[in-house]
């Protein structure tokens, strides 16, 4: 297990520790094998644990909704697969097959389905797609000329946002759940990309150039509101509320390396969370 380098943010720059935050952390760090492993800290940034050692790349890990299993893809059967496992690493299973290449696994908020983009053997053209945490019930729920990448769910299980460059430059989308009713929900210039619907369902977190520079941005869901959350050079990445929507962990290279950062919803108060010499990335928390 891992001995750490990692420095929790809230201890640094003499900031005051505030009441503990509660729930659990897991994110993708370089830091043991050089390549992408999944890691569980708590909501602190501390008590840091690896939970897969491969040679392979296992990137892009979410905690489930009840904070007890982690999904995330491994390159460990050659292509990009999904697999899931216990919060502990035990457990170890294959969603997908090798017969597919698939990415950025997300959580239904029951915890029944996962939704991905994936492209199939011999095709370039990246689509999202959901399926049964049983591996059962692989569902294609995006037709388009381009690539159609990062999903996440809606916390009533009605709707999953995502990005596509179909048009160009990659903006934002709603689809229900069962493929129905897409809609294309940002516009204007720059890539949209990796949006994550906020838990009371009111908001959607993204990261954006748009600005001209990666930087977090957030919108309503209903395509109002759109907000800059971040405003610096380097590159704010891979946002991530908190349980109860009042925090926001996101990624950034702006101290060298990629560290996770923590905020408030509106912005302020950026602070580091989970730092280290490698490279720290694509937190997600749960209670
Ligand atoms: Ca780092």
């Amino acid at each position: 297990m891992l001995v750490g380098v990692f420095v929790a943010g809230a201890s640094l720059g003499g900031a005051v520790v505030a009441a503990p935050f509660e729930g659990t952390i897991v994110f993708m760090s370089t830091q043991d094998t050089g390549s992408w492993q999944v890691y569980r800290s708590n909501a602190q940034g501390w008590n840091v644990v690896r939970l897969t050692d491969t040679s392979a790349s296992d990137a892009h890990p979410r905690i489930s909704p009840d904070g007890r299993q982690v999904v995330f893809e491994t390159t460990r059967d050659g292509r990009r697969n999904i697999y899931v496992m216990n919060i502990d690493g035990t457990g170890l299973r294959a969603l997908t097959t090798v017969a597919t290449e698939d990415r950025h696994p997300a959580w239904s908020p029951d915890g029944r389905y996962i939704a991905f983009h994936s492209r199939y053997n011999g095709h370039d053209n990246w689509e999202i797609y959901t399926v049964a945490v049983d591996g059962t019930q692989m569902t294609r729920l995006t037709f388009s000329r381009g690539t159609s990448a990062w999903p996440s769910w809606s916390p009533d299980g009605r709707k999953i946002v995502f990005a596509s460059n179909r048009d160009g430059s990659y903006k934002l989308y709603l689809i229900n759940a069962d493929g129905t009713g897409e809609q294309q929900l940002t516009t204007g210039g720059g890539n949209d990309e990796y949006p994550v619907w906020s838990p009371d369902g009111q908001k959607i977190v993204f990261r954006s150039n748009r600005s001209g520079q990666y930087d977090i941005w957030v919108i309503n869901a209903d395509g109002t509101g759109l907000t800059r959350l971040t405003d610096h050079p380097g590159e704010d990445t891979f946002p991530a509320w908190s349980p109860d929507g009042s925090k926001i962990l996101f990624t950034t290279d702006r101290d060298g390396t990629q560290d996770i950062y923590m905020m408030d919803a509106d912005g302020s108060n950026q602070v580091p969370w989970i730092t280290g010499p490698a490279r720290e990335a694509y937190a997600s928390w749960a209670p």
